[in-house]
Order: structure tokens, then sequence, then C-alpha cells
């Protein structure tokens, strides 16, 4: 077993034990840990996680054992005490409870997710019920097929997540896993059709190539060779060694099987996945007035592999069927049109393949309870979403995902920072003001509505035609030019870091990012010709039909304009922040210790960094000008009265509340303690570490005389 306190050699496991909180000290206890394979470190009860870049010998068997049904201080910092802690909460108090997982891209966020999933699955079921496996099967299991289609290669990390996932997973009131739901976010498809340098297309086009039967392969027309595809090659990356698309394959086609996905399913993904890459090969030229397919191959293969026929298929690539004051006319092409289209087809067909695979995964694992043998469900949500990233280039996408980050930075603000001091006030405890920085004001920058960022990319949308993305820079540069988070280049022309008219900047609360502003108007449209909604659904294969419902609309009835990209977005990230603040939250924050994935490398500066941007010391200082731990009279009284002859068995006080007064008094602690409204705080942790040893010396005795009093009585 281990101790309960670790030894001085690694630091202190939680930094509300610091004797000084000094910069120094916080970022020296966090590099000491580091370097002796101490990844984890608490703030109280939030988890902070070092990416170690090795795989740790931490999560087996015999530390699941060791921490299931503890308390945070009773064992040295793991963030399986944080999985545990969200799940005794759940269970006692059926209360929902989410877990939080935040940081920067490559900080170990996916990773942390699994960690904590795998642990929940293997804490419960302890009575091997069929159905409870089939469902924590499938929870882990779907991690799989998600990451194989939803992740991808990018400069920062080898397995970047390229959406946002926010999983709950279902208990019943024994508090085994029933079901679950994933919600997906915005998946980034243009990288479908373009990558940036070092970068890859998704796992998925990789892992079909290189690890299907050679009789697959045929089928689908595929070569063995990503190089080959303008898809997947314009990266140049191959052979990565920390990718084994070969093993993966084999893997994910196993988690599709024994998920559930029927073998027909499965082919039509492969199918969907090989129509990409063809409509990356095709090539338009010009032939006078018109546009042609020079390879014509191309289109065959595309078209029996959607179930189609060819005239159709090319018909949908090279022209458009529009209503025109009550007409319907077919506009031809022009090979720029041609391109543009097939690019938005082949993401339309990727993003649509993507959000089909998480439908048929919720279907399966839907909760499909007996409400009146189980009563009400209660759930852990686990959000892994992706961190703020800054490349070389930054587009519409890391604009919605850097805006994302700043939401849950403000979700963290709101429910770690504020709330506790809120706390403090609402009990009458004395505390210091701590000051931090609120990022609200970066979140209205992007979405207020009239002068927020995505509502004037949405106005600037509306104009269609007219309206260039140089135009909508210069309508941002109007409303905003008096924003502290945002400039451009027009409004400052010498800044170095703004070296193109297209560029703007935002201060995140991360750091600052600059734009360009080319696409975001495109991206944030987010348009697909109804052609090609209407050739897939008129598909005589059913799961792609299935796929394209609105393909059925006919042309005059397409009038009304969709929400935006940015719009949609938007509402999901407001959506997700209440689901998030009406559970009871845990945190865990991810820092990425070195830019170059090495297991002994601590970048002082990049740490420092994101130990400030998260607001780490800030919550350091609200748990230490506060309190370790605080609980109701109530609940305190009923787990410690038998420290004290003044409440044990009962107290004769007014007041639980007196009552704990006079316990504290009575056993000395009340330099530890402060008596709030309804609650008593305590300060340090090893007070409440010592109560508990006190406690569980006593526990015996007090059976023996519980007996006593039985048999007495009897
Ligand atoms: P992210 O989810 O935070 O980035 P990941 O969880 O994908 O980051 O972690 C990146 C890589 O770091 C993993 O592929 C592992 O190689 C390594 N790693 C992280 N955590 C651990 C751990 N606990 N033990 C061993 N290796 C680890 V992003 O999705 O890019 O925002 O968008
Ligand atoms: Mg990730």
């Amino acid at each position: 077993m281990a101790n309960m306190i670790e030894s001085q050699e690694f630091g202190k496991g939680d930094f509300v034990l610091l004797d000084q909180l000094t910069k120094e000290a916080f970022m020296d206890n966090l590099k000491l840990r580091f370097q002796r394979g101490r990844i984890y470190t608490y703030i109280g009860e939030v988890v902070v996680s070092v990416n170690p870049y090795k795989s740790m010998n931490i999560y087996t068997p015999e530390y699941v054992k060791d921490y299931k049904g503890r308390e945070f201080w009773e064992r040295p910092p793991h963030i399986y005490a944080l999985a545990d802690a969200a799940y005794k909460t759940m269970k006692r108090y059926l209360k929902d409870t989410c877990i939080v997982i935040s940081g920067e891209s490559g900080a170990g966020k996916t990773e942390a997710s699994k960690i904590i999933m795998n642990y929940i699955a293997s804490i419960t079921n302890v009575s091997h019920r069929s159905e409870i496996d089939r469902v924590t099967g499938i929870l882990l299991k779907s991690n799989v097929i998600l990451e194989t289609f939803g992740n991808a290669k990018t400069t920062r990390n080898d397995n970047s997540s390229r959406f946002g996932k926010y999983m709950d997973m279902n208990f019943d009131f024994k508090g085994d896993p029933i079901g679950g739901h994933i919600n997906k976010y915005l998946l980034e498809k243009s990288r479908v059709v373009h990558q940036q340098k070092g970068e890859r297309n998704f796992h998925s086009f990789y892992q079909l190539l290189l690890g299907s039967t050679e009789q697959t392969l045929n089928a689908l027309h595929l070569k063995r060779d990503p190089t080959a595809y303008t898809y997947t090659n314009q990266g140049e990356t191959n052979n990565m060694k920390s990718i084994d698309d070969k093993r993966t394959f084999k893997e994910m086609s196993g988690a599709l099987k024994s998920v559930g996905f029927s073998h027909d399913e499965q082919q039509t993904l492969f199918n969907l996945l090989a129509v990409v890459l063809h409509l990356g090969q095709l090539e338009f030229v010009e032939e006078g007035q018109k546009v042609r397919i020079q390879n014509k191959e191309v289109v065959n293969y595309i078209a029996s592999l959607i179930d189609s026929n060819a005239a159709s298929t090319e018909e949908a690539l090279l022209t458009r069927v529009v209503a025109a004051r009550g007409e319907v006319i077919n506009k031809i092409h022009s090979k720029e049109d041609a391109c543009f289209a097939r690019d938005a087809f082949a993401k339309a067909i990727y993003e649509r393949a993507f959000l089909w695979i998480v439908e048929r995964i919720n279907g399966i694992i839907e909760v499909k309870l007996d409400v009146h043998r189980y009563g009400k469900s209660t759930v852990i949500g686990v959000l892994d979403i992706y961190g703020f990233e800054i490349f070389d280039n930054n587009s519409f996408e890391q604009f919605c995902i850097n805006y994302c980050n700043e939401k849950l930075q403000q979700l963290f603000i709101e429910l770690v920072l504020k709330q506790e001091q809120e706390e403090y006030l609402r009990e009458g405890i004395t505390w210091q003001n701590v000051e931090y920085f609120n990022n609200c004001v970066i979140c209205d920058l992007v979405e207020q509505s009239h002068k927020g960022i995505i509502a004037i990319l949405d106005e600037a949308c509306l104009n269609v035609g007219t309206v260039t993305d140089q135009m909508f820079l210069e309508a941002m540069d109007k409303k905003l030019k008096e924003h502290e988070h945002y400039t451009s280049r027009r409004l400052v022309p010498k800044d170095k870091d703004l070296q193109h008219d297209r560029d703007f900047r935002i201060i995140h609360y991360a750091g600052s990012v600059t734009y360009s502003v080319i696409g975001f108007m495109e991206k944030n449209k987010d348009q697909l010709f109804q052609d090609f909604k209407r050739l897939l659904f008129q598909s005589s294969n059913p799961v792609i039909k299935d796929m394209w419902p609105e393909g059925q609309q006919s042309v005059k009835e397409v009038t009304k304009r969709p929400l935006t990209a940015g719009t949609l977005f938007k509402n999901s990230m407001i959506q997700l922040v209440e689901k998030l603040a009406s559970k009871a939250p845990y945190y865990v924050r991810c820092i990425k210790p070195n830019e170059i994935k090495s297991p002994i490398q601590f970048d002082d500066k990049r740490c420092l960094h994101q130990v400030e941007y998260l607001g780490l010391m800030e919550n350091v200082r609200v748990r230490r000008a506060g309190f370790a731990n605080r609980q109701p009279y109530q609940r305190f009284l009923q787990r410690y009265k038998m420290l004290s002859s003044y409440t044990w068995p009962n107290h004769q006080c007014r007041s639980d509340k007196e009552a704990v007064t006079a316990l504290i008094k009575d056993i000395r602690f009340d330099h530890d303690v402060a008596y709030g409204n309804t609650k008593v705080f305590i300060r340090t942790p090893n007070t409440l570490v010592t109560l508990e040893e006190k406690r569980s010396e006593l526990i015996p005795h007090i059976i023996v005389l519980l007996q006593k009093m039985w048999r007495g009585a009897n």
C-alpha cells in the first residue's frame, strides 16, 4: 500500500502546502516532481498533470486497488484519486459530475480522459454482469474509432484531437455503467483536403491504405501508398515512428465490429474514405467555355463506390442546378468552381461520415433504462477538447478551437476562482481577495451579439458574392479598433507580428495568435451544392442515403439560409458550458513540459507560461487564502462525532454548528478551522489526515462498545 504522504524528496504533493507561495517555489516544485517521475500534483481537488512523454507504470491494477474508494489526501497525488472522487460524489449524493480536462495541444488531455474512463470501468461492475461489461467495452472501444476518424498528426501533437468530445457515462443506482452519450464539437474538416507541412490528414486514410488487405484495396481501386494521393501527401510526412497505422487499423476494425457496426456499415465507411481520396485525384481541364474531367476513370470509381452512376456523378461535379425566378436552370462550373465544389464535397462526405459514426455509437450505447427497476440514472461527463493552439498559419479552425479554450477557462474562473470566493463571502468567512485575470472580455470579443467577431462575420456572409474576406477584416477593424484584445495590420501597421494585410490578432488568455482572414467567410458559410446532397441521397446504398436526408428536397424547396458554422459552434459552446456548470466539476489541468516530446526536458519558460495562463497560482492563492476542505456541519458531525464526549453518542447543543465548535475545541484543532454559517472550513489537509487517523483508531473500540450496548439492550 502506498504511503499516505510522500517523502520530501518528491516535493509537495499539493501546491497548497508550499511554505511560501512564489512563482519560483511553484515552478521548482513542479519541475522537481516531473524529474522524479511524479507527474501529478494537487491544488486542493484540482489535478495538475505534466505530460511524461513516456509510458508510466502507474496505471496497473495494483494502483487501481490502491485508490479505489479512498479520499484525495489518503494517497499520493494521482489522476485516479480525482476519477474516484467524481465517482464517489456521483454515487453517494446521486449528483451528476463532470471532469473537465484542459491544457494546450499535446499536454495530455486525451490520454488523461482515457485513463479516467479505464479507471472507472475497472472499479465498477464488481458483480460481473455481462450487460455492464458490454456497455463498458463499447464506451472504451469507441475511443479507438473516434481517434481514427477524428485525430491527426499536427506539428504540435502526433495524435491531435481535431474535434471536441464530451462523453457522458450513465450509471444505475448501484453505480454501474449502463450507457452513455457522446457529443462531438466541430471537426476540423479543412484537413481532409489540405494539410500544412509536417502534418497529416486524419489517421483513418493512412490506416485504410496501409492496414487493409490487398483484396479490399483492389475493390476500392486504391494503391497502398499514401504519397500517391493529393489529399494525403501534402504534409510530406511519412513513416512516423510514433504511429503504427497498420496495427491501429486492425484494432480499429476490431473495435468497429465489436461495438456493433455491421459488415455493410464498415464497408460503406471504407468506401467513403476511398471516395474522398479519389476526389482529390480529379483533374479538371478547361476546354473553351467548358470544363471537363481529364481522368474519367476516377469518376467511375467514385460512382461505383457511392452506388450511383457515372453520368449523375459527373454532372454533379461539373454543373449545378439553381432556382431563379421560379425557374430551374443548370449552371456550368468554371474550373475554379469545380475545384472548390470538389473539395467541399470531399470535406462534407468526411464530416457527415464522422457525424454518422458518432450517432451510430450513441444509438448503441443509449441508456435503455427500465425506470421502475433502476430509478434515475446519474452521469459522469468527461470533456476532452482540442487544446489551445498556434501554428504558422492560423485560420477559422484555430479561431474556433482557441475560442473554445477561452470558454473553458472562463468556466474554470467562474467555478473555481469566483465561486470559491463567493462561498467565503456567503459563509461570512474572512479571507483575502485574490486578483485574477478574467478572460470574459475575450469571450465577449468573439461571441457578443452585433459587435462580436462571429456576429460581424455572419453579417459579412449575408451579402452573397459581394463581400470579400478583406472587407470582413475592415468591418472588424471598424467595430473593434478600441478593443484591447484585438488588433490588425491596418490598425498597427508597424507591428512585426502582423506581416500581411490579411492578418488580425487576438490576445488570448493563453497568448497572442495572429489569424489570417483568408477563407473565414467561405468556412463560415460552409456551403455544399445541393447537387451533391441529391446525388448521395439517390445512392442505392442505404447507409449513404441515410446520411444525406436533405438530399430529398427539391431545388425550389431549398431557400432557407442555414445557420453559419461560426454561430453553430458558438451555440454549441454556450450549451456545453451550461451543461458542465450544472454538474459538480472536477478539473485536470494538463501541462506540456517541452516542445520536443522529450521525457526529460522541462522547459522552464514554456511551463511557467502555461502555469500563468492557466491561472494555477491564483488557484493556489484562493485555496490558501481559503481552506483546503469544507463540510456542512451535519456531515462533519456524522463522521467525527466519536472524537469527543461532547458529541458522542449525541450532542446536547442547540445546533450542529455549536456541537462542531465544541468538538473541535475539545480536540484542540480550533487554530486551523473557521466556522461559516452552514459549513466548517478546515485550512490544511493535514488536519483532515489527523482527524481521519483518530477516527480509524477509535472505530474498533466503538464497535466493541456498540456490541456491548446491543447485548445490554437485549
Ligand atoms: P492532447 O489531447 O492534450 O493534445 P494527448 O493526450 O494526445 O494530448 O497527448 C500527446 C502525447 O503525449 C500522447 O500521444 C502520448 O504520447 C503522450 N502522453 C500524454 N499523456 C501521457 C501519459 N499520462 N502517459 C504517457 N504518455 C502520455 V490536442 O488533442 O493536440 O489538444 O488537440
Ligand atoms: Mg487530444
